[in-house]
């Protein structure tokens, strides 16, 4: 429905400076819309963006290459063993006179101070029935009957020898032991090539003997010389086993 008003129709007039008749103006109504544009051209590209994360390692690559300079050198090794011992030096220069010994008291002190102490052990030793003092020899026994030969060593690694009685006394010391342990001893004697005759264990012929009546009569069979428990001696042959008494 147009819309008339005399008021608008004045309006224009003013507004537009136009002088003209009054008329009568009518308004219709908006149209339907037009049809939407087509779109407009691409936009501008946009900036870069930031740094993506590297990627995995790649395969490894083909062999056959030139190989690579040598390393730097490893950590020193451990010391190795020690060497032989060296030749023995030349003897030094012949240092000054000493006193003589009985006038160094310090020498003499020390002398006593030993003699003391082995006295004391000697003693201990002798209490404890380890060793029997005979004059000048120790007699000694660990108890054991064991063969000829074992004897000599087990006596020399002792830093002694297989015993021997050399005199009636030593003889009756040997035999305390012997009926002890109630075992035959082996004496420090082997029979000369010549039989029935005997010698020490050093070479040295015979000095002193204690056979039982009508021994050595091994004739060379028996080369070895047993105690029997009452201190008299037979020839044997060397492979029993017999108590074990060295000598010092
Ligand atoms: C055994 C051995 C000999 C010893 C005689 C004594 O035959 O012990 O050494 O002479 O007995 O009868
Ligand atoms: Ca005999």
């Amino acid at each position: 429905m147009p819309l008339c008003s005399g008021a608008l129709s004045l309006l224009l007039m003013v507004v537009s400076g136009i002088v003209c008749d009054v008329q009568e103006v009518c308004v219709g109504s908006p149209g339907i819309p037009g049809t939407p544009g087509s779109h407009g051209l691409p936009g501008r590209d946009g900036r870069d963006g930031i740094k993506g994360d590297p990627g995995p390692p790649g395969p490894m690559g083909p062999s056959g290459g030139m190989p690579g300079l040598p390393g730097r050198d490893g950590l020193t090794g451990a010391p190795g063993i020690a060497g032989e011992r060296g030749e023995k030096g030349e003897p030094g220069e012949r240092g000054l006179p000493g006193l003589p010994a009985y006038l160094d008291e310090e020498l003499q002190t020390t002398l006593s101070e030993l003699q003391h102490q082995i006295l004391q052990l000697m003693g201990v030793l002798s209490l404890q029935g380890l060793v029997l003092a005979v004059g000048e020899k120790i007699f000694s026994t660990n108890g054991q009957a064991v063969s000829f030969d074992a004897i000599r060593e087990l006596c020399a690694r002792a830093g002694g020898q297989v015993a021997v009685p050399r005199s009636p006394e030593e003889n009756e010391a040997l035999a305390s032991i012997v009926t002890k342990h109630n075992i035959y001893a082996y004496l420090g004697l082997a029979e000369d090539p010549t039989p029935g005759d005997f010698h020490y264990l050093d070479g040295a012929a015979v000095n002193y003997t204690n056979w039982y009546p009508g021994e050595p009569r091994g004739r060379g069979k028996e080369p070895c010389v047993e105690m029997y428990t009452d201190g008299q001696w037979n020839d044997k042959n060397c492979r029993q086993y017999r108590l074990a008494i060295c000598e010092f």
